[in-house]
């Protein structure tokens, strides 16, 4: 495949670095602190949702290959030839050839905020498909994004894969689904993985592993802070925690203080109290009716499902 010039919408170092401060700071001056998920996937982020996705107790990126697989013909009949795939945060590398060899597509785009990532996985996929063009954005897909001119006279399919739409509260994936709706425009379809609600334990297990790589991958975002905002967070003094919240239908991920503590970010001081804790990550689930009502919400309309029934996991294809 080619992969045509990358296209840079919105992001650069400067803004990143700049949007992460700013969070961290809003996020560290809150009653209930809270940073918000994005920021976890610095190198060493990223690295270890790679083992996590490995993990025999996190099931979902099992579950949604072994859909794409199981369902590939079923799928590749629903949405039909000749689409540019549009994948919202490009990175799932075992899971986009697999829908890409499925449906024959027209072009490929991939959005990622971060470009290195981008241009890694474009010149992979280029490699196993010759022939198709790739256009990579790399833009925060939680904004309007303006698409490449040259798939302006394609259908669209938006991929959005992993259940990412779950680190989103309700408003904000409605938000961003209508986004969506908008860049892609009328007549094209969207493929989404979504994690169903299921029983607790399975769900703690996924997001608090006896290994301990999940504890890793949530205290690495106090690694980070320290490393690249010029922080004296005691890291050793933080545990990892995940709590179902039945009224949110969601797993949260904390960063807990073990005791009271002092310690500076970017210049300014913050203090905590022993048991408190900085939120950093929310995993929403949702049944099956709760998706379609999301999508609805979000001005998609559910066309068919594909779900595994345990570990409960679907992919779901709607239509502009
Ligand atoms: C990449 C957002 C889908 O919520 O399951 C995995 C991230 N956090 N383990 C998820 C994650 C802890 C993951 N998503």
């Amino acid at each position: 495949g080619v992969v045509r010039q990358l296209r840079q919408v919105s992001a650069d170092n400067d803004g990143i670095d700049l949007a992460f401060r700013a969070d961290v700071r809003a996020g560290l001056t809150q009653a209930q602190k809270a940073i918000p998920a994005r920021w976890f996937y610095d190198a060493t982020g990223s690295a270890l949702f790679e083992d996590i996705t490995a993990l025999p107790e996190y099931y979902p990126t099992r579950s949604e290959t072994d859909l794409l697989q199981r369902h590939a013909a079923a799928i590749a009949a629903a949405i039909g030839p000749g689409r540019a795939v549009v994948e919202l945060g490009s990175g799932s590398s075992t899971k986009t050839p697999l829908l890409l060899e499925a449906i024959a597509p027209a072009a490929y785009v991939p959005v990622d905020i971060s470009g290195d990532f981008l241009r890694g996985s474009a010149m992979a996929l280029a490699a196993r498909f010759p022939g198709l063009p790739i256009y990579p954005v790399e833009a925060d897909f939680m904004q309007a994004v303006d698409l490449p001119r040259e798939i302006a006279a394609l259908p669209k399919l938006g991929f959005f894969p992993g259940s990412t739409i779950g680190n989103m509260v309700a408003r904000t994936a409605v938000d961003l689904l209508r986004n969506w709706r908008g860049s892609l425009g009328d007549g094209s379809l969207l493929l989404i993985g979504v994690d169903r609600i299921k029983d607790v334990e399975t769900l703690i297990a996924a997001y608090d592993d006896p290994a301990g790589v999940t504890a890793a991958f949530n205290l690495n975002l106090l690694e980070r802070i320290n490393r690249e905002l010029d922080g004296t967070i005691p890291v050793e003094n933080f545990s990892h925690r995940a709590v179902w919240n039945d009224i949110y239908a969601r797993i949260e991920m904390h960063l807990v203080a073990a005791c009271a503590m002092d310690f500076q970010v970017d210049g300014r001081a913050y203090h905590m109290a022993k048991g408190e804790t900085i939120h950093s990550e929310n995993s929403h689930k949702y049944g099956p009716r709760d998706a379609n009502l999301l999508l609805r919400a979000g001005g998609w309309t559910p066309l068919a499902t594909w779900d595994d029934a345990d570990p409960a996991f679907a992919l779901i294809l709607a239509e502009a």
